[in-house]
């Protein structure tokens, strides 16, 4: 059987013309999982396409054709998906955006996969290849992965590594347990963790240090200290790998000295923190108020005397945001040498408690998925207009990377180092070039957005196109 797997592109993350360059790229998980999950009794014939690296052959030849969806791709997915489909190939379509807005999707493809797929995913292949798919499978109500001692490892292999900064990449678990207001975690997968068997991802971790040598490893899960317990024995059996490694966490990390510790002994170099806001009555907006109970400045000096990098993340545009939090942002990431400091716009993904209330209060301005990256405006602030948000966000990328904020950053952080260097200037060229994104008339200065909203909805006005795609 002939199976293509795709994951499309977005305005900012594509092969050419894009801002993602290769000092930033990882090697996602998606298609190589669902690569070695296909069942070799199928005899696959197997092209992996990422869009990210990657043009779309001209004539795809497949008989089944699986697409990978997150919002921001969405626009693109079932372009491509129509355009299959029209060609005669089957397509399924599956993945954060489908698992939230299934019934979206089902009209793109001929089936789609809601929610994790190591069961459906297979099932899926098999009742095509016997001629009976159905047009929706769905995962299980007691989906574990905790039982799926025998899974095959990723198919890291199927990607050319020079096309990556790193493949090293790994999962020990999956979803979150807290409820941010803005996640889309929760909102598609709810809020129990699924954890795989440590053996297993220890032996995920072996198998490729021994075919690679590479010893520098990253975690995509979204929080590694959700269970402590977990937590603490995975950190203790990635001591023995003598592997350096980064990863995700709450900053209730700070609460808990002996696993921060842990964790610093068992080679963590880097940790992803969602600091989000650094005005306390915007984490009441977010939902987030369990990160009030932390000193973010202790817990990052914290960090750095263990040896661990900060990528500190914040969201711009939460309803307590005013227009001057752009440049207080800038100068707390400074002042407490956020190693890798990132900022999102804060975005109602579909599906997401934000979605809904916003929608509510009538403050979306779009339904152009292609616009949900996190760097484009597209509901209406409650303290600013959107092309303040816009721009406010654009200026404090370029702020927090000249030349001389990177300096002060790292050198007060420790970290004046290759790797810390390299990681700011992937970063830099990010912040410079992001403003060939907002080239599209988009955001709308709001004195029209509710007039060109009412307008469209009234289907007087054509769908906003970007030049971006
Ligand atoms: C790698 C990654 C990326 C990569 C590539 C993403 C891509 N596919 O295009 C890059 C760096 C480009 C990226 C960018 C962004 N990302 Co991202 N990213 C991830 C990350 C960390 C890991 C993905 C992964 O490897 N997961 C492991 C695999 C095994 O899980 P999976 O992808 O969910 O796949 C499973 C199922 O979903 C299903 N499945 C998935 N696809 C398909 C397809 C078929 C046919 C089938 C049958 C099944 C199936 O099967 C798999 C096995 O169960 C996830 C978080 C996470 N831990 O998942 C976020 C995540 C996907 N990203 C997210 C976000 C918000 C973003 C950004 C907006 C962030 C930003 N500020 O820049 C941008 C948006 C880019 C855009 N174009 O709009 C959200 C998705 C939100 C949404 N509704 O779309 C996630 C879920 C994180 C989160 N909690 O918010 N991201
Ligand atoms: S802690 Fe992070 S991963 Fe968990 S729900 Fe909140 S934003 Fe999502």
């Amino acid at each position: 059987m002939k199976i293509a797997l795709i994951s499309p592109k977005g305005p900012l993350y594509r092969r050419s013309g894009g801002v993602f360059k290769k000092s930033l790229r990882y090697q996602p998980l998606t298609l190589t999982t669902l690569a070695a999950l296909i069942p070799a009794e199928l005899k696959p014939e197997l092209q992996l396409i990422d869009e990210g690296i990657a043009d779309m052959p001209d004539n795809l030849d497949a008989d089944l054709v699986g697409i990978t969806v997150i919002t921001g791709t969405a626009r693109r997915a079932y372009a491509l998906a129509d355009a299959l489909r029209q060609r005669g190939v089957t397509v399924a379509l599956g993945g954060p955006h489908v698992t939230l807005l299934p019934e979206e999707a089902s009209e793109h493809a001929d089936t789609i996969c809601v929610g994790y797929a190591e069961d459906a995913w297979p099932q899926l292949l098999r009742d095509f290849a016997a001629g009976r798919l159905e047009k929706i499978y769905r995962q299980s109500e007691d989906f574990s992965l905790a039982d799926k001692t025998d899974m095959p490892f990723a198919r890291r292999d199927l990607f050319d590594k020079r096309d990556f900064l790193t493949q090293a990449v790994f999962e020990a678990t999956r979803s979150c347990p807290h409820d941010c207001e803005f996640c889309v975690a929760p909102a598609a997968w709810g809020r129990k963790q699924y954890q795989k068997p440590l053996d297993w991802v220890m032996a995920d971790i072996r198998q490729f240090i021994a075919r690679t040598g590479q010893r520098r490893i990253l975690f995509v899960d979204l929080n590694l200290v959700a269970d402590k317990a977990y937590a603490r024995e995975l950190f203790t059996r990635l001591s023995e790998l003598k592997v350096q490694w980064f990863g995700l966490s709450t900053v209730l990390i700070g609460h808990d000295r002996d696993l921060l510790e842990l964790m610093a002994k068992s080679g963590c170099k880097g940790l992803l923190l969602g600091l989000e806001t650094v005005t306390p009555s915007s984490l009441r907006d977010a939902n987030k108020r369990f990160n009030s109970s932390i000193d973010y400045r202790a817990l990052i000096a914290d960090l750095h005397r263990l040896g661990i990098a900060v990528q500190g993340c914040f969201v711009f545009g939460l309803d307590h945001d005013t227009p001057d939090v752009f440049d207080a942002t800038v100068q707390f990431a400074i002042d407490a040498a956020v190693d890798l400091p990132r900022f999102a716009v804060l975005t109602p993904f579909p599906g997401t408690p934000l979605f809904h209330r916003l929608e509510r209060e009538g403050r979306i301005l779009t339904r152009d998925w292609e616009l949900y990256d996190a760097q484009h405006v597209v509901f209406q602030p409650s303290n600013m207009s959107a092309r303040q948000l816009a721009d406010g966000h654009e200026r404090a990328w370029k702020e927090v990377y000249r030349w001389r904020a990177i300096g002060q950053r790292l050198w007060r952080a420790g970290s004046l180092n290759a790797l810390g260097l390299g990681a700011n200037l992937g970063y830099r060229f990010y912040a410079r070039h992001l403003h060939r994104f907002y080239t599209c008339d988009w955001p709308l200065d709001s004195r029209w957005s509710l007039p060109w909203q009412a307008a469209r909805s009234l289907a007087i006005l054509p769908e906003h196109r970007s030049v971006c795609g």
